[in-house]
């Protein structure tokens, strides 16, 4: 353990990163000598702004660079420019992909509505926490709301009636017959949505008798009502999957589909332990038995069986069983042997011959193929693992997954301290720079920017287009600040002060390079602010289809998760790379939302851990 060593260090380091990443350099001065707003020191603005840029035809989505945001004290200028990205993408992925009379997105499937539905309840977060205020009571005469305060309530209750109409319009009867990580994306989507319920209801509205005469006029968020629908979809969901754990092959681990010869996944583990461990934290209990209530007869003197066991068996928050569910999860994970001399997850695990011989039970045939969201939905996962537990070893193997994904996208490891924060040695051979220079394919991407393999060439299916935006969903909830008190004494840890600050200080230094791909995604906006799926495309030297190079696929490697699409081939060799393919879809609009939201979070927290007081 060298922590305390580092943690003195802690301010040098981080000042040092800061001078590293080039956009970053301005904020060292917002951070360390000005509080407020200058218009001529503000680089980081700048580029900002410039990507940010929209035609002024659409005035409410045009950042412009010569009015300072005055009327927002509340927050930095970078931060609100940033913000405002964040409210456009979610406002343009609502109005122009989501129809409320159907209750759903009408161009994703069921699996993609899933992920965009979690996106959704993680900005509300995002711009829950953006700004302090409470809402007064209905019998509160003296206090009145200010017009930002009533702006930001407005906009998330109007977004939080589409998640209302999406939990109506979610077609979950079909998911229900689907392949398990189908299954368990709907988990993560539900359990997202209560814990914004949980934290907005919690942060702006009262508890009855604070702030409050007799308690009178306090009130919850009307939203919490939802809680327990919510809650029991996600039960009901969690379920389902947990029959795809078997310990018969592979000695272990999730099956991908009930349906076709046994294939061990990341994705499907990955989200299994997430998932789970998201339970474990998470979930709100269930007292709903249905779909097993309507056979409960009170009248009758013996109980029906199925009711009993849905009464003694039903599981809260806390319950042992889902962390016990995460722990082998990733026990199994992790010695399978899935992650390839990059230390990047692979795709899965097929078994030779077992087509012809079912007594095989060896996990021996690894499927090469390497996916983004396959080193994103683990590191969610490690987060709630640590909570649980309390072991930093979760937090160190997920500091190093995705250091190795950001080098794979070829972001020089000088941009990037090595870990001394973390005990774990380093498990992967030093890398021949020539072969890893930025210009060139890395394994997930080039010249720093997270890329699917189907991207350069405009072949992304709707699998594929979804991908990105999937991990950096999960490496936004890996890099949340750690409590400093456990949540709840006995079931969560907290983090001691060296542990807090050094997971910090590493997810500082993440912040250049989502900086780095935001401002990339930003870049591929067309003239109604609609994200395209190839970040890299304006950085692209290239404009016409023969002298794109697409990525080649590793040896051994399958398409497994149907990332490619073979009926759209690109039809356009100039202009816009991104109109190429399926072109701009609610699922390139979600991509491009969550690495926005995640800019945002990893912007303010390093810009408060300028101040944290060591
Ligand atoms: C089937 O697989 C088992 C386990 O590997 C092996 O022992 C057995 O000989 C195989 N049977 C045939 C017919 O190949
Ligand atoms: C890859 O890098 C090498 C040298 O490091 C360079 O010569 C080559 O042009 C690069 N390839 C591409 C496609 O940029
Ligand atoms: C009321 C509540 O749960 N607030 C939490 C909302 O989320 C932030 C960040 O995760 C926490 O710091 C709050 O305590």
């Amino acid at each position: 353990m060298r922590f305390s060593r580092v943690a003195s260090s802690w301010r040098l380091h981080t000042v040092l990163f800061l001078l590293l990443a080039e956009f970053m350099t301005s904020s060292i001065a917002i951070g360390l000598e000005q509080s407020v707003y200058q218009a001529e020191n503000q680089n980081i603005l700048r580029v900002l702004l410039a990507v940010s840029s929209l035609p002024p035809t659409e005035p409410a989505h045009t950042p412009s660079s010569d009015s300072p945001p005055s009327a927002t004290p509340t927050y930095t200028t970078m931060e609100a420019n940033v913000l405002r990205d964040l409210h456009c993408a979610l406002s343009i992925m609502q109005d122009h992909y989501f129809a409320v009379w159907l209750g759903k997105w009408t161009t994703a499937i069921d699996w993609t509505a899933a992920v965009m539905g979690t996106y959704v309840s993680a900005t509300l977060s995002s711009l829950s926490r953006s700004i302090d205020y409470t809402i007064p009571g209905t019998c509160d005469k003296n206090r009145k709301l200010d017009a930002e305060a009533q702006m930001v309530e407005e906009e998330i209750n109007r977004y939080f009636a589409q998640t209302v109409a999406y939990y109506f319009g979610e077609d979950h009867f079909a998911i229900r017959m689907q392949a398990f990580d189908d299954i368990l994306w709907v988990v993560l989507g539900w359990l997202e949505a209560t814990q914004f319920i949980e934290n907005h209801s919690g942060s702006h509205y009262a508890p009855a008798g604070l702030g409050q005469q007799n308690g009178e006029g306090a009130q919850d968020w009307h939203a919490s009502q939802f809680i327990p629908a919510f809650a029991h979809r996600a039960r009901i969901f969690y379920e389902l999957a947990e029959k795809g754990w078997d310990w018969n092959l592979c000695g272990g681990g999730m099956t991908w589909n009930p349906r076709l010869l046994p294939y061990k996944n990341a994705i499907t583990n990955q989200l299994f332990i997430s998932a789970s461990i998201s339970m474990y934290l998470h979930f709100p209990g269930d007292e709903n038995c249905s779909p097993f209530l309507s056979q409960y007869d009170k009248s009758k003197p013996h109980k029906n069986e199925l009711y009993d066991e849905c009464d003694e068996n039903s599981r809260g928050r806390f319950d042992p069983l889902y962390l016990a569910n995460a722990v082998n999860g990733y026990q199994w994970l992790q010695s399978s042997g899935m992650t390839n001399e990059l230390g990047l997850y692979a795709d899965g695990f097929h078994i030779a011959g077992y087509r012809t011989n079912h007594s095989k039970t060896t996990c021996d045939e690894r499927n090469e193929m390497v996916y983004t969201y396959n080193q994103g939905v683990i590191l969610s996962g490690l987060r709630g693992l640590w909570e649980a537990t309390g072991k930093i070893l979760y937090l160190e193997d997920g500091h190093e997954l995705i250091r190795n994904v950001i080098r794979a996208t070829g972001w020089t490891d000088a941009k990037l301290f090595p870990m001394p924060a973390f005990t774990t040695p380093q498990r992967h051979q030093k890398r021949d720079s020539e072969k890893y220079n930025p210009a060139n394919w890395s394994g997930l991407g080039s010249a720093g920017i997270l890329t699917e393999v189907c991207d350069p060439s405009g072949r992304c299916s709707q699998n594929g287009q979804t991908f990105k935006g999937i991990f950096f969903h999960h490496l936004t909830a890996f890099c949340e600040r750690l409590p400093a008190r456990p949540v709840r004494p006995g079931k969560t840890h907290a983090a001691s002060r060296e542990t807090a600050m050094l997971h910090q200080k590493s997810c500082d230094e993440y912040t250049g390079w989502v900086v780095h791909n935001a401002r990339a995604a930003l870049q591929t906006r067309d003239e109604n602010g609609r994200f395209g799926a190839w970040w890299g495309a304006p950085y692209s030297s290239h404009n016409s289809k023969e002298s794109i190079q697409a990525p080649v696929l590793p040896d051994g490697a399958v398409d497994s998760r149907k990332s490619i699409d073979y009926e759209h081939i690109q039809t356009r060799a100039t202009g816009d790379l991104n109109d190429r393919g399926r072109g701009r879809t609610v699922e390139t609009q979600g991509s491009g939302l969550a690495v926005v939201r995640a800019m945002y979070e990893f912007l303010r927290r390093a810009e408060g851990d300028l101040d944290f007081d060591l």
